[in-house]
């Protein structure tokens, strides 16, 4: 990655852990009524990888992926407002969990099922492999939703077709309170690939350089039209499964060691090897912080949606 890129990368790993702080507060101030799913631990996944995308190119993201949304172009303002359930709302209210989409910036709602969301995002890939647009499409999963039977489906589609897909697994050590192990015989879900005939590869997903390295091969792969790829990004879910959770399951000193390994840590210390002025990336910090801030008092101070939305797009035989 240039320093430029380094740079885009923190702002928006930044952009990712500054809203989760700020929905936990609005959550314990009971401001916020829906789930509150933090992406700390994520955030070198979700920015590396959508980073190594570009225009026309399309993710279908998971519940901890803000990040990605920031990099397609989503606004603070936007989240802000779809999160507080207020007017102008891009979900009309319906949902604040990040079941949300843009497609004009290549961002397609995430499917709820979990797995389900691969073959519909394998069905995206054949259409841009159909139009012949050399877009590709990114789709994330958990290690839970990986066991999901749908997934098999969905790859088994896009190693056949060789389509322009990617399917990141986001391993962050926990599924709720289901850890990995419980779920996985396999010595890793990278392997998996080889039985859909396309390559596997395990990064350390804390490590922005890494994530976006593994990425931009397969994104050129698919855009080559050679096929499908599969990467596993290792991370950890550093908070509950959603902030009603106290997570009292994970074991403190398994937190306390990826606490060490923290992606937001790890890029600022690369930054400071590669000698970026330390005035940009301090700037970098008040100008998201002031960004975050400014984008939660304007969703606070708009209208709730109206109740009536509820009733729009609900049909009646
Ligand atoms: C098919 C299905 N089963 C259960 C759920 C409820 N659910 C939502 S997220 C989640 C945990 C998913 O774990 P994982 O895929 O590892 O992602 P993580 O939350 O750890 O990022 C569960 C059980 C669901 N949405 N869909």
């Amino acid at each position: 990655m240039t320093n430029e890129q380094l740079l885009f990368a923190y702002r928006h790993m930044l952009l990712a852990r500054e809203f989760d702080n700020a929905l936990i507060n609005l959550y314990r101030q009971s401001k916020i009524v829906g789930g509150v799913y933090a992406q700390m631990g994520n955030e070198a996944t979700s920015v590396g990888t959508a980073m190594a995308l570009g225009d026309g190119d399309i993710i279908f993201p998971m519940h901890r992926d803000n990040g990605a949304h920031f990099v397609r172009g989503m606004t603070p303002r936007e989240m802000a407002v779809n999160f507080l359930f207020r007017e102008g709302s891009m979900t009309r209210g319906t949902d604040g969990t990040g079941h949300f989409a843009a497609p004009d910036r290549g961002i397609y709602g995430n499917v709820s099922h979990l797995g389900a969301m691969v073959p519909v995002a394998a069905g995206a890939a054949l259409a841009q492999q159909m139009k012949g647009t050399k877009n590709v499409v990114l789709n994330y999963i958990g290690d839970g939703g990986a066991s999901v039977g749908e997934v098999h489906e969905g790859l088994t589609m896009a190693g056949v077709m060789k389509l322009p897909f990617i399917l990141i697994i986001e391993n962050n050590q926990f599924a709720y309170s289901t850890p990995v192990r419980k779920q996985l015989a396999a010595e890793n879900f990278a392997k998996r690939a080889d039985g859909y005939g396309m390559p596997g590869v395990k990064v350390d997903g804390t490590d922005i350089e890494a994530v976006y390295d593994a990425t931009d091969k397969a994104v050129k792969r698919a855009r080559a039209g050679i096929g499908a790829s599969l990467i596993e990004s290792v991370t950890m879910r550093m908070r509950g499964h959603a902030e009603h959770d106290p997570f009292d399951y994970v074991p403190k000193d398994l937190l306390a060691e990826w606490g060490k390994k923290d992606p937001i840590a790890k890029i600022e210390a690369l930054m400071k090897k590669r000698k970026l002025p330390s005035k940009d990336i301090a700037s970098a910090k008040t100008k998201v912080e002031q960004e975050i801030a400014e984008a939660i008092e304007y969703a606070l101070s708009k209208p709730g949606v109206d109740p009536k939305e509820a009733f729009r797009n609900v049909f009646v035989r």
